[in-house]
C-alpha cells in the first residue's frame, strides 16, 4: 500500500480511500490527473491515465529510483509493477505477465514500452554483450512492429491494429536471453480502405516519404502518397519512426539487405496494385494501365504474363478437366484487393517470425542452467466503436470482453472464493460478470462465431443479410444481442443492416457487410502460386502453399473468426498460467488533450473495468497468504515457541502463537489451510525480524566453528 506521498495528491491507492464510492473515486483519480499524477494503485494493480504530453518520469534517475525497490517504497508507477513483476520471477522462479488493457489511445502500447525498457535497463548489471544483443534486438523489434502494424484511426494517431503478446525468457541470473512474439489478427482490410480521417498503416508513408530516391526509383514509386488509391484518404499526420529508423531497426535485428529490399518491394507492389484498373472489351476484361502490369512483374520477380493471368484468370477443376476461367470485371477488382490484403498479412506474419526466429532462446540447457523463466507483456488493441464497425471491431471487441473475463476470474472472482473457501469472514461484493457477452459471441452451435461459420460453409451464395437473419433467428431473446429487426423502434439502430451488441465496455452496431467475405478470408490460389514461382526466394518462401495445383488443395481452410477465436482462447490459457499484474488504462478525453479530464468519460471506463469492485475486494482481502507449514518453515526462528520445533497441537496454533508474539494479530485472519495477512507492511517486518535472526544464527555458528563459544 503506498502511503510515501503527500496527500495534496491525493491517494496513492484507492485502497487508501475513506469511503469507497464511486465520487471519491473519480476525485481522487482528477486531483491525481491534474497534479501530474497519472499512476494510482490498487492494491498490485496501476491504473493509468493518459497524461497526453511528455512526462519527465521515465529517465534513468527514475529507474535507479525503483530497481530493487517494493512496491509500497515510492510513489506509483509502471516501474514498480515491472519491477514487481520481475522480483517475483527471480526469487520464486515463477513466470509472470503484465496484462495492460484499456481502451483504444488509452496509453497501452506507450505503456508496454515503457515496461520493456525498464526491464532492460535493470537487467544485465555485469554487461555480457550476448545479453546486450538480445536486448537490443527485443526494444527495436517495437520500432519495426509499430511501423507494419499501425496506423492512424479517429481513435488514436498511433493505433495498434494487431494484438501483441510478447515473451521475454530470462537465464537463472535474472538475464534476457531472449523472446517471442505472438501476434494477433492483424485489420488487413486497411490495407485497400480507411474510414475518413484514418490511415493505412505507417510503413506506406513511411516508404514513400522517406526512401532514399533511387530506391523510389527502383520501385518505381513516386514521392507522393496522395497518387497511390490505397492510401491517399486520410489525414496528415506526423510520421511515428521514420523510413530509416524502421530499416535500421530491422538491420539491427537481423534482416539481411535482401529481405529487407523485398520488404519495400512488396510495399510497392500493393500501392501499384491499388492503381491498377479494369476494363471490359466485350466479353473480355482487361487491365487498362497495363503498363503496371510489368511494374508488377519486376517487384515480383516473376514474367509479367504471370502477372496478367492471376488477375484476370482463375484456374477451376471441373471434374478432372483443368480450365482457365476468365473474371469478370468485378471478380478482378475483387482479387486484387484480396491479393494486397493478402501479401501485406503475410508480410506482417513473416517479419513477426523472422524477428522471433532470431530472438528465440538458442543454446540453453535448462539442466546446467537452471529454470529459464519468462515475463509475457500483452498489448492488444482497445475496445473500439467507430461510426462504421465491422467484422474487425467485432474481433477486438471481442479480444476485450476475453481480458476482462480474465481480470474478474483471476482478480474478483478467485480471490472471493478462497476467501469463502476457507472460511474467512467475507461480505460478498457484486460485479458485472462479462462471461455471458464472450458466450455470446464464442459459444458452440450457439454464438455469433458459429452461425457465421454455419453460414460460410454452406455451398450456394450465403449473403451477409442470411447472415443477418440466422443471428436474428438464433438470438431474439438474448439480452445483449438486438437488431434493427427485434427493435424496430431503437432509435440508435440507423441501419437494417446492423446488429447490436451489448458490450461490457458500452453498445456497438456493426453492420453485417462484408462479414462473410472476411470470414472466409479466400485468396485464389493462381495468386498463391504465382507468389511461390517468383524467383525471389525471400517472396518464395513467404507462399509455400503456391506450390499446390488447383487439383491439391482439397482441405478447406479454418475460418478467420475460428482462428481468432482459436486464438484468444489458447492466449488467454497462457496468460492463466501465469502470475499476473495488471495495468488499467483510461483515456481521460477523446480530444487528446494534456488538460481535460472529461468526468462522464472517465467514469464510464472506472464502471466498466470494474475498479471500484476492484477497490472493494481489495480493502476486504489480503495483500498476502501463505499455508500454515510453508509460514512456519519460513518464519519459525523468530519465536521462542516456534523454534526448532513447537509442541502445539497444530501448525495453525503454532502460526497463532507466533504471530501474537509479533503484535500482528490485528493484520490477520485464520483460514482453513492458510493464514491472510492484510498488509503488506506485516510481510516486510516479519522479513525484517527473520534476516535479523538469520544474522545471528550464522554468527553463532561461525563461534562454535572456530571453537570460541
Ligand atoms: P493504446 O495502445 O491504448 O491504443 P497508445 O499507447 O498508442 O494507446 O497511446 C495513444 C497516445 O497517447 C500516444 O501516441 C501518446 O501520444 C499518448 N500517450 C499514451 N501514454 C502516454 C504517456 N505515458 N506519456 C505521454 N503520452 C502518452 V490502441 O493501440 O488504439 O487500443 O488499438
Ligand atoms: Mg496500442
Amino acid at each position: 500500500m503506498a502511503e510515501h506521498e503527500s496527500l495534496e495528491f491525493g491517494k496513492a491507492d484507492f485502497v487508501l480511500l475513506d469511503n469507497v464510492s464511486l465520487e471519491e473515486f473519480m476525485a481522487n483519480l482528477k486531483l491525481r490527473f491534474e497534479k501530474g499524477r497519472i499512476y494510482t494503485y490498487i492494491g498490485e494493480v496501476v491504473v493509468s491515465v493518459n497524461p497526453y504530453r511528455a512526462m519527465n518520469i521515465y529517465g534513468r534517475d527514475t529507474i535507479e529510483q525503483y530497481k530493487g525497490r517494493e512496491l509500497y517504497e515510492r510513489p506509483p508507477h509502471l516501474f514498480a509493477i515491472a519491477d514487481a513483476a520481475y522480483k517475483a520471477m527471480k526469487r520464486r522462479n515463477k513466470d509472470t505477465c503484465i496484462v495492460i488493457s484499456g481502451e483504444s489511445g488509452a496509453g497501452k502500447t506507450e505503456a508496454s514500452k515503457y515496461i520493456m525498457q525498464y526491464i532492460a535497463a535493470i537487467t544485465n548489471p555485469s554487461q555480457r554483450a550476448e545479453v546486450e544483443r538480445v536486448k537490443n534486438m527485443l526494444l527495436k523489434s517495437n520500432c519495426v512492429l509499430e511501423a507494419f502494424g499501425n496506423a492512424k484511426t479517429n481513435r488514436n494517431d498511433n493505433s495498434s491494429r494487431f494484438g501483441k503478446y510478447m515473451d521475454i525468457n530470462f537465464d537463472f541470473k535474472g538475464d534476457p536471453i531472449g523472446g517471442h512474439i505472438n501476434n494477433y489478427l492483424l485489420e488487413k482490410s486497411r490495407v485497400i480502405f480507411q474510414q475518413e480521417g484514418e490511415r493505412s498503416f505507417h510503413s506506406f508513408y513511411q516508404l514513400v516519404k522517406g526512401a532514399p530516391d533511387a530506391q523510389l526509383r527502383s520501385l518505381h514509386i513516386q514521392r507522393d502518397p496522395t497518387a497511390y488509391t490505397y492510401i491517399k484518404v486520410g489525414g496528415q499526420i506526423k510520421v511515428f519512426a521514420d523510413f530509416k529508423a524502421v530499416t535500421d531497426a530491422m538491420k539491427v535485428i537481423g534482416f539481411t539487405t535482401e529481405e529487407i529490399q523485398t520488404v519495400y518491394k512488396i510495399l510497392a507492389t500493393i500501392l501499384h496494385l491499388g492503381n491498377l484498373k479494369f476494363g471490359s472489351d466485350g466479353d473480355v476484361t482487361l487491365i487498362e494501365n497495363s503498363k503496371l502490369v510489368s511494374v508488377l512483374g519486376d517487384l515480383l520477380s516473376t514474367k509479367d504474363e504471370n502477372v496478367e493471368k492471376a488477375l484476370l484468370y482463375r484456374t477451376v477443376a471441373t471434374g478432372r478437366d483443368v480450365i482457365d476461367k476468365q473474371h469478370t470485371h468485378q471478380e478482378a477488382s475483387y482479387g486484387r484487393d484480396a491479393l494486397a490484403k493478402a501479401i501485406y498479412e503475410r508480410l506482417f506474419c513473416w517479419i513477426v517470425g523472422r524477428i522471433n526466429d532470431i530472438i528465440e532462446v538458442k543454446n540453453y540447457d535448462a539442466r546446467v542452467h537452471g529454470k529459464n523463466t519468462v515475463i509475457g507483456v500483452l498489448d492488444i488493441y482497445g475496445f473500439e466503436i467507430f461510426q462504421n464497425n465491422s467484422f474487425e471491431q467485432f474481433c477486438i471487441n471481442y479480444c476485450n470482453e476475453k481480458l476482462q473475463q480474465l481480470f474478474i476470474q483471476l482478480v474478483l472472482k478467485q480471490e472471493q472464493e478462497e476467501y469463502e473457501r476457507e472460511g474467512i469472514p467475507w461480505k460478498h461484493i457484486d460485479y458485472f460478470n462479462n462471461q455471458i457477452i464472450v458466450d455470446l459471441v464464442e459459444q458452440q452451435h450457439k454464438g455469433i462465431f458459429a452461425v457465421l461459420d454455419e453460414a460460410c460453409m454452406n455451398v450456394g451464395k450465403v449473403t451477409d443479410e442470411m447472415f443477418l437473419q440466422a443471428l436474428n433467428g438464433k438470438l431474439a431473446k438474448h439480452a445483449h444481442y438486438t437488431s434493427r429487426k427485434l427493435s424496430p423502434t431503437d432509435k440508435n439502430l440507423e441501419f437494417d443492416r446492423d446488429f447490436r451488441i451489448r458490450h461490457y465496455a458500452g453498445n456497438v452496431a456493426y453492420s453485417v457487410v462484408g462479414f462473410i467475405d472476411k470470414n472466409k478470408d479466400t485468396l485464389f490460389q493462381d495468386f498463391k502460386r504465382l507468389l511461390y514461382n517468383s524467383s525471389n526466394p525471400v517472396l518464395k518462401a513467404m507462399w509455400p502453399e503456391g506450390k499446390l495445383s488447383i487439383t491439391e488443395v482439397t482441405k478447406r481452410p479454418l475460418t478467420a473468426a475460428t482462428l481468432f477465436k482459436n486464438s484468444m482462447i489458447s492466449l488467454v490459457e497462457n496468460l492463466a498460467r501465469k502470475e499476473p499484474y495488471y495495468v488499467r488504462c483510461i483515456k481521460p478525453n477523446d480530444v487528446k488533450s494534456p488538460l481535460l479530464f472529461e468526468h462522464e468519460r472517465c467514469k464510464h471506463q472506472v464502471e466498466y473495468l470494474g475498479l471500484l469492485e476492484n477497490v472493494r475486494v481489495r480493502r476486504a482481502g489480503f495483500a498476502n497468504r501463505q499455508l500454515y507449514p510453508r509460514f512456519l518453515q519460513r518464519y519459525k526462528m523468530i519465536s521462542e515457541f516456534t523454534w526448532p520445533n513447537h509442541d502445539l497441537p497444530s501448525d495453525k496454533e503454532a502460526v497463532k502463537r507466533l504471530l501474537q508474539g509479533c503484535g500482528f494479530e490485528h493484520d490477520v485472519a485464520y483460514g482453513k489451510t492458510k493464514v491472510f495477512i492484510r498488509t503488506p507492511r506485516t510481510i516486510f517486518s516479519l522479513e525484517e525480524q527473520r534476516a535479523e535472526m538469520v544474522k545471528r544464527i550464522v554468527l553463532f555458528l561461525q563461534k562454535v566453528w572456530r571453537g570460541t563459544l
